[in-house]
């Protein structure tokens, strides 16, 4: 990156009195001239923190709103309409509506990746990082769980409740990539590594590897493990931090290509158009955001 692109983000940033905030996944330049990296709760509640009028989320379509709903009073901006998560278009509310009708007694736990609409009729929502302890504080044996059909199994297997994957089907298209077979690759490639794995993945991946958490729970795992080496599962956006926070440990792929295009639609020009005024608002219609909010609160009194 050059010393005038550089010195334009900062002067940027100033004049507008803005904050770059950047996904985890995000490409390694964004990563690289962001105020805070994260998962997206952890950059959602930064923004309410920092103090800033103007808020660049470089993340996913679901992320964003997330953002705007907890800073009602700061101006959220995502640089490209087109980072839509595919995941999160496959729990509407039109299917949220017709399992409430099956199972009306059940609580719903709605997934962070999800869409505002989605989150707003839920009884609490959820990140990877404490699905399992939100799904344990529930004082029911039988949940409702959507929309990553990995994560609901993953979180059955951890607590003994029947968790009900709504919808039947959903995933992650990056994480269904990983299988057992590349398990087996990554372990005979480096056999001293320690294999990390994101719960999106499926369960014969899971049940294999030596450590499953979210994003910013494999960034601690690392950092505190006395390990050297690492087979990460996951987007391979997140490498980029592992390599740049632990200059001394070494960080591989378990699938080279397991890349989003959607985190990837965000490139650095997109971000400083948003500085320079441009990007597109984040808005989550009033009622809609009361709602998702309060499903987001009951989640943070949990965790
Ligand atoms: O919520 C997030 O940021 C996601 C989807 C990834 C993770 O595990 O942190
Ligand atoms: Fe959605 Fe998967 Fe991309 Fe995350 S990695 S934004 S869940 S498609």
């Amino acid at each position: 990156m050059s010393d005038e692109l550089i010195e334009k983000i900062s002067k940027l940033k100033k004049e507008k009195k803005a904050v770059v905030l950047a996904h985890n996944y995000q490409r390694s330049e964004i990563q690289d001239v962001a105020d805070a990296v994260g998962d997206s709760i952890e950059l959602s509640r930064r923004a309410v923190e920092i103090d800033a009028k103007l808020v660049v989320f470089s993340a996913v379509d679901f992320m964003a709103q997330s953002a705007a709903i907890l800073n009602p009073d700061k101006e959220v901006v995502i640089p490209r309409a087109g980072a839509r998560c595919p995941m999160a278009q496959m729990l509407t509310p039109e299917v949220v509506e017709a399992y409430r009708r099956r199972y009306p007694s059940l609580p719903l736990v709605v997934y962070v990746n999800s869409l505002a609409e989605t989150k707003a009729l839920a009884d609490i929502c959820c990140t990877s990082a404490n699905a399992v302890k939100v799904v344990e504080s529930l004082n029911s044996d039988r949940v409702l769980f959507g929309p990553d059909r990995n994560l609901a199994e993953y979180v059955a297997s951890r607590t003994g409740k029947e968790v009900i994957p709504v919808p039947e089907w959903g995933f992650c298209p990056v994480h269904v990539m990983y299988d057992s077979k590349c398990v087996e690759e990554a372990r005979a490639a480096h056999p001293d590594a320690v294999f990390m794995a994101h719960p999106e993945c499926p369960p014969e991946v899971l049940e294999k590897a030596d450590y499953v958490g979210s994003t910013s729970q494999m960034v601690r795992y690392a950092k505190q493990s006395s390990a050297l080496k690492f087979v990460v599962a996951t987007e391979v956006g997140l490498l980029h931090r592992l390599r740049k926070e632990n200059p001394s440990k070494r960080f591989f792929p378990a699938v080279e290509d397991a890349l989003c295009v959607n985190m990837k639609a965000n490139r650095l020009l997109d971000v400083v158009e948003c500085l320079a005024g441009g990007g597109h608002r984040v808005v989550v219609e009033p009622k809609v955001a009361e709602r998702a909010r309060k499903a987001l609160e009951k989640m943070f009194e949990v965790s």
